[in-house]
């Protein structure tokens, strides 16, 4: 939710101020392991992501998951039983991290990322940005043996139904989706209350200057000025809008 209680800092005194209280109120902790952490490095250190980090509401750790491999070679997976194509991701590698990384951060919640979870929504980024610790496995070949499924994991998260080549990228899709939504990151000018699906709806068209594009006009209730019209206008925009391109979405509008 954006909250126009958290003002930008401007002094050093402010800004330790607002960062102590961001860690009392909603500081978000997540922890990737992945083999490639390379793949994680650019999609948080700009916009949005990066500020949230700066403000000290959002901690990202991406740990290398061979730092635990069972041999010197780095191994974290192997053949699978029964034989066919594709390895499995071992067991004690994951098992190891986890346990190590869960002395230090007790995780509300450790989610898989596989295509064969369940769908992500923006009701679950809503769910997870009010979390404190949060442990995001990126799977990779055939996936991660069963036994951590059933063991360590408590959420299993798909981001769509195609198959990616490996869990980073949508990862990275679901910690854009929570991080944006940690009270205190987004100002008014980029407030989440409006966004798209937040009340099931998409959101209504938007339109900048000049107000006439090559003949293209602004509607005209947005030049008169009557943030009551403006607002109507808006709601049945994005209900026409919705009706439209996601029927789906409103069968409880
Ligand atoms: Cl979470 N992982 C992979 N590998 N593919 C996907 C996915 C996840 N979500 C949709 N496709």
């Amino acid at each position: 939710m954006a909250c126009s209680l958290w003002p930008e800092a401007k002094f050093p005194e402010q800004k330790e101020f607002l960062s102590c209280l961001s860690y009392l109120c909603s500081m978000l902790h997540i922890h990737l392991l992945t083999v490639l952490p390379e793949l994680l490095e650019s999609p948080f250190s700009h916009s949005i992501m990066k500020r949230a980090q700066e403000k000290g509401l959002l901690e990202i750790h991406v740990h290398q998951l061979r730092k635990w491999a069972v041999n010197k070679y780095g191994m974290v997976d192997d053949y699978q039983y029964g034989g066919g194509a594709g390895m499995v991701m071992m067991c004690e590698p994951l098992a190891n991290a986890i346990d190590e990384l869960q002395k230090d951060y007790p995780f509300d919640e450790i989610i898989y990322m596989t295509p064969d979870g369940s769908r992500f929504d923006q009701r679950k980024a809503n769910l997870l940005s009010l979390k404190g610790n949060l442990l995001i496995i990126c799977g990779h070949y055939k996936g991660i043996d069963e036994r951590i499924r059933q063991q360590y994991v408590t959420m299993e998260i798909s981001i769509g139904d195609y198959v990616l080549s490996g869990g980073e990228l949508a990862a990275a899709v679901v910690v854009d989706a929570i991080g944006r939504l940690i009270p205190g990151v987004l100002n008014d000018e980029t407030s989440a209350l409006t966004d798209s699906f937040q009340d099931d709806l998409l959101a209504p068209p938007v339109y900048t200057r000049p107000a006439d594009f090559r003949g293209m006009k602004v509607p005209e209730i947005l030049l008169q000025g009557d943030p009551k019209k403006v607002e109507e206008w808006r709601y049945e925009q994005a209900l026409e809008r919705t009706k439209e391109r996601r029927p789906d979405l409103m069968s409880d509008v």
